[in-house]
């Protein structure tokens, strides 16, 4: 029994919207390798539920201190700040239980999906990044830096999606290294088209005030490349995606267009 400010707590954020990016991503790889995507339903829950914890911890006011998240107040705002935080833990622990009481998937299956989730968003893959991002504030980073944290903070979570969707449909090891290199490319241009919107101002439409990472003091691809730079950067990774997806011998074509979704999203 979930107690009842806790599960609105939950809900709350859950039922906030958010583009779905990362379970659309794990279905359509399911697809575009023939299997059957309602076997990754609750994998993608797990995943979105992991990914909205982190929102909900990123929030608070001692990590970014936002006060607008998909568009409403963020889950501190409304339900103070340790509900937000047993929220987050909440969902969480709840993203495992998905993946280990999913009656579809085998025990190898489960172990697999389990395993990637853990190190993705471990202390050494999306934890690791929030440390470095922290740490990183106010001192001006390289390209490789600012990658190297891009990679964990939000890159290693778009390549569990993408890769556990290649476990579940029985992908080879060499197709799973096409999808993760597919995935790595699309997380680095997910990233740069955050940082092009945060200064064009698309995102104000969901509540976010222009240029808030650049007055938080970190390095954004912008800054260190220029607008047009950023944007041609952008483009290349794009490319490198889809030139990754080639390799496969499969239909790929609503993975070429989330690539391009990337480019073209205003939030
Ligand atoms: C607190 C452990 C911990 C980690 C937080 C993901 C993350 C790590 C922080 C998010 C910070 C942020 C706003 C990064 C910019 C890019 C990004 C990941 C945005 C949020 O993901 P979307 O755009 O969100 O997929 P929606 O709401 O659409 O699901």
């Amino acid at each position: 029994m979930i107690p009842e400010t806790l599960c609105k707590s939950i809900s709350y954020s859950i039922e906030a919207g958010g583009k779905r990016l990362r379970p659309v991503l794990l279905l359509a790889v399911m697809e575009a390798f023939g299997a059957k995507s309602e076997k990754g339903l609750d994998t993608a829950c797990a995943i979105e539920a992991l990914h909205t914890y982190s929102l909900i911890h990123d929030d608070l006011p001692s990590m970014d201190d936002d006060d607008i998240r998909r568009g409403k107040p963020t889950n501190h705002k409304v339900f103070g700040e340790a509900i937000a935080i047993l929220a987050g833990d909440a969902l969480l622990t709840m993203s495992f239980s998905f993946i280990l009481d999913d009656s579809r998937l085998n025990a190898e299956e489960k172990m697999q999906v389990a395993s990637l989730l853990s190190k993705s968003a471990g202390p050494a893959g999306m934890v690791a990044g929030q440390a470095e991002d922290m740490e990183a504030e106010g001192a001006e980073l390289t390209k490789d830096q600012l990658e190297a944290i891009h990679d964990k903070k939000t890159g290693q979570l778009l390549q569990c999606s993408v890769v556990a969707g290649g476990i579940l449909a029985g992908a080879s090891a060499h197709e799973l290294e096409s999808l993760k290199r597919y995935a790595k490319h699309i997380g680095i241009a997910f990233q740069i088209q955050d940082d092009i919107l945060d200064i064009t101002g698309d995102q104000q439409t969901l509540g976010k005030p222009v240029g808030s990472d650049v007055s938080n003091n970190k390095t954004t691809y912008p800054a260190l490349l220029g607008l047009d730079g950023a944007k041609e950067e952008l483009f290349r990774h794009v490319a490198a995606a889809k030139h990754e997806l080639a390799k496969l011998q499969h239909e790929t074509a609503v993975l070429e267009q989330l690539a391009d979704y990337i480019i073209s999203r205003n939030h």
